[in-house]
């Protein structure tokens, strides 16, 4: 009976665990806790360092919220060799909280980080639950030429082996400085850093086909442009089990049932034999 009552007191532990309620205790009320928020980081310095890492946040600098700050400190923590304290840094500058190292490297503050797609403000914009947050070193701290590009899609999945196409855009300025998106055309296609014979039309489009099975991080280069590469991660589909139906339940519980008959009549049988000796 205990035993019953601790399972019963489990089972209800673990549904107010998933079922966040506000609920009264004492007299007070308990505010349910924030839902998890996940978001997935990508990192470059010339080249792709990390690729959608997902990073489940939490408040890292204590300053009440989920903000981009948060998020690359345990991108870090969890990727960078030596972790946060190693390959990251931020402080309050002029400009508010600033980024003072990426991946490693300090550069006197050239860099640039864009949620969805689209650039911060700063490092204390708050995120949510599946933003993708791309974070690069300027490789021209001079002209800062980088232009950040990216793909119309994030991630391909169930890549099942056939072409796939793609379009590559940059985030560029009109003639008064507006920002602008443009598209990147002539741009290599590369497939896990190393260059492919896909190249972006006059459009920025690319159909691509990769043979390799498993997961792949399709990214690009460019010869004309200096280019923050892109990233489209595709993956293979997942082998999911058939789901146990009623017949193969009954099934299973017979061959089960049979089995463990076998057992019992070959141990009597066993003992009969050993009790006619
Ligand atoms: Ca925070």
């Amino acid at each position: 009976m205990k035993k019953f009552f601790a399972t019963l007191l489990a089972a209800f532990l673990v549904i107010a665990a998933v079922n966040p309620v506000t609920v009264k205790a004492g007299g007070l009320l308990i505010s349910p806790r924030p839902a998890d928020v996940t978001v997935y980081v990508t990192v470059c310095d010339g080249d792709v360092k990390l690729a959608q890492t997902a990073v489940k946040v939490a408040d890292i600098d204590e300053d009440g919220a989920l903000t981009i700050n948060d998020a690359l400190y345990l991108a870090h923590e969890a990727e960078f060799k030596g972790g946060a304290a190693a390959g990251y840094g931020s402080a309050n500058s002029t400009w508010g909280l600033s980024l003072t190292k990426l991946w490693g490297v300090e550069n006197g503050g050239s860099y640039g980080y864009y949620v969805n797609n689209v650039s911060a403000m700063g490092l204390a914009d708050p995120i949510k639950d599946g933003d993708y947050i791309n974070a690069f070193v300027y490789t021209d701290t001079v002209g800062f030429s980088d232009m950040y590009t990216f793909f119309d899609v994030n991630t391909v999945e169930d890549y099942n082996g056939k072409e796939v196409t793609l379009t590559l855009s940059g985030a560029g300025y009109d003639a008064n400085w507006n920002p602008v998106t443009v598209q990147v055309a002539d741009a290599t296609v590369t497939v896990d850093g190393k260059k492919s014979t896909f190249k972006t039309d006059a459009n920025g489009k690319v159909t691509i086909k990769v043979d390799k099975k498993g997961s792949h991080v399709i990214s690009a280069v460019s010869e004309k442009n200096t280019i923050v590469p892109p990233v489209c991660v595709i993956s293979a589909p997942v082998k999911v089990n058939p789901p146990l139906t009623a017949d193969t339940a009954h099934t299973a519980a017979v061959v089960l049932l049979l089995v463990a008959l076998g057992g019992v009549g070959i141990c009597v049988f066993c003992g009969k034999k050993v009790n006619e000796r």
